[in-house]
């Protein structure tokens, strides 16, 4: 199993508001390497099946609906340590709660519209990444 991997999304908040690049400078003076990267949209379909472990949650229609609401940014990062170091570096979920110069911190307006998506295990990050992701566009 990888450690040094973990998977993000710049999510249709973030993109609407114009924070990609912020974030992606965020993300790169903290070490990560980009190792795949893509400009691309979920519909209802897809954004349902990667949010399917909260299916049983209250949030989850808002949550897929607001998911696949416009444009998202989807990456591999690799750095020693990922997993950790970069839910660190995005913060709390809630971004009231995130700590001043996280991500969500920074470019995060609410719980359900939060800016970012972390792996929270080198397990997930393995599924996400190739959820997006082909043998070859991840090598
Ligand atoms: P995180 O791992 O920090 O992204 O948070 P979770 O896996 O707990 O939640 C996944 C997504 O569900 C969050 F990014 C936003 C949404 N969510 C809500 O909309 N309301 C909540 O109360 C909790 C999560």
């Amino acid at each position: 199993m990888q450690t040094n991997r973990t998977f993000t999304m710049i999510k249709p908040d973030a993109v609407a508001n114009g924070h990609i690049g912020g974030i992606i400078d965020q993300i790169t003076k903290a070490g990560f390497k980009i190792v795949a990267m893509k400009y691309t949209s979920l519909s209802t379909e897809m954004a349902g099946k990667f949010y399917e472990v909260h299916a049983e949650r209250p949030f989850y229609k808002d949550l897929v609906s607001f998911m696949s609401s416009g444009p998202i940014v989807a990456a591999i990062l690799e750095k020693d340590n990922a997993i950790e170091d970069f839910r660190k570096l995005i913060g709390a979920t809630d971004p009231q709660k995130a700590e001043a110069g996280t991500i969500r911190n920074l470019f995060a307006k609410s719980i359900d519209a939060n800016a970012i998506h972390g792996s929270d295990s080198d397990e997930n990050a393995q599924i996400e990444g190739n959820f997006f992701f082909n043998a070859f566009e991840r090598a």
